[in-house]
C-alpha cells in the first residue's frame, strides 16, 4: 500500500478556548502546534487562521505571515489553506488565501447544515468560480465532501471539464447536518469515488480515530486535529495537535502502513507535476 499522508487540521474556525485551552488562536500559537504535528508525522497542515481573540479571519496578510513563520520551522510541509473559512463569510472573503500561490488548498463541494441555525453555503456555481480560480493557479484542489451527493457533484463537474483531475477527496463525515462517520458511510464514500483517484478522511468528534483506522486499512489517507475533535482519548483533551498524530502514527505502524514524508506526499499527490 502507499505511504500514509498525514494531514493536521490544528485549529479551525469553530473550535474555542471555552472548548480547549490548548486550541491556537495567535500566530505564535498557531507555529507552535504546526510544528508539533509536523515533527509527529504530519506532512500537511491543513491551515485556518483567527485573529488574537480567536475569531476566524481569512485575511490574506495573516495567512501569509502564519504560512511564512511555519515554513521556517518546518522547511518542507506542505501547507493547505482553508477555502471554507467559516460559516457566513463571502466568497471573495473565503478565496484570498489562494492569492498567496499556496500548494494545496481546500474546495468545498457542497452546502450542508452547520449545526444550530448554521448553513456552510457552497453552491454549484460557488463551487465552479472556486475550482477555476485554484486551478488557473496551479494549486492542488483538497476536494472536501460531507456528503454522498458532495462526490456526485464532483464526478459531474469533472466530467464538464470545471474539476481537473488526478482528484484528490478529503471526506469530512460526522458533522451535525452532513454524513455520519459509521463505517457505513466510510465504505459507501470510498465505494463511490472514480478509479484512479486517493481520499483522506477527517472523522468528526468520536469518530476520528476508528476512521483513521479504517482509512489506513482501506489504503486512505488520514486527517486529524483540533479543527476536528480535541480528545485524545473519551473525556480526555489532548494537549496539542501533535499528540493526536503521534496517536495515527502508532495505529500505522501497528497496522503495518508506513507514514509519507512531505515529498512522498507530494508524489503521491501528483503536486508540483
Ligand atoms: N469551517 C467550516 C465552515 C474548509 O476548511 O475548507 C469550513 C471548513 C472547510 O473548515
Ligand atoms: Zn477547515
Amino acid at each position: 500500500m502507499e505511504k500514509l499522508i498525514i494531514t493536521a487540521a490544528i485549529c479551525g474556525a469553530e473550535v474555542t478556548k471555552e472548548h480547549t485551552p490548548y486550541i491556537p488562536y495567535t500566530i505564535d500559537e498557531i507555529v507552535r502546534e504546526a510544528e508539533l504535528a509536523y515533527n509527529a508525522g504530519a506532512s500537511i497542515i491543513h491551515l485556518h487562521v483567527r485573529e488574537d481573540d480567536g475569531t476566524p479571519t481569512q485575511n490574506k496578510d495573516r495567512f501569509k505571515e502564519a504560512i511564512n513563520r511555519i515554513k521556517e520551522r518546518c522547511k518542507d510541509v506542505i501547507i493547505q489553506p482553508s477555502t471554507g473559512g467559516a460559516v457566513g463569510m463571502t466568497t471573495d472573503e473565503r478565496l484570498q488565501p489562494i492569492e498567496l500561490n499556496p500548494e494545496m488548498a481546500t474546495l468545498d463541494c457542497g452546502t450542508l447544515n452547520f449545526g444550530g441555525d448554521e448553513i456552510f453555503v457552497n453552491t454549484e456555481n460557488d463551487i465552479k468560480e472556486f475550482a477555476k480560480r485554484i486551478q488557473e493557479r496551479h494549486i492542488k484542489p483538497e476536494l472536501e465532501c460531507f456528503d454522498k451527493g458532495h462526490i456526485d457533484l464532483v464526478i459531474r463537474l469533472y466530467k464538464k471539464g470545471f474539476i481537473k483531475g488526478p482528484l484528490h477527496f478529503s471526506f469530512v463525515l460526522g458533522v451535525n447536518g452532513g454524513m455520519s462517520g459509521d463505517l457505513r458511510d466510510f465504505v459507501y464514500m470510498n465505494e463511490s469515488l472514480p478509479c484512479n483517484s486517493t481520499f483522506s478522511v477527517a472523522g468528526i468528534g468520536r469518530y476520528e480515530f476508528p476512521l483513521a483506522v479504517a482509512s489506513i486499512v482501506s489504503g486512505g489517507h488520514v486527517r486529524v486535529g483540533f479543527e476536528d475533535n480535541i480528545y485524545i482519548e473519551k473525556g480526555q483533551l489532548a494537549k496539542s495537535n501533535g499528540e493526536l498524530v503521534e496517536k495515527v502514527v502508532r495505529l500505522a505502524n501497528e497496522l503495518g502502513r508506513d507514514i509519507a514524508t512531505p515529498d512522498e506526499a507530494r508524489k503521491i499527490l501528483g503536486i508540483g507535476e
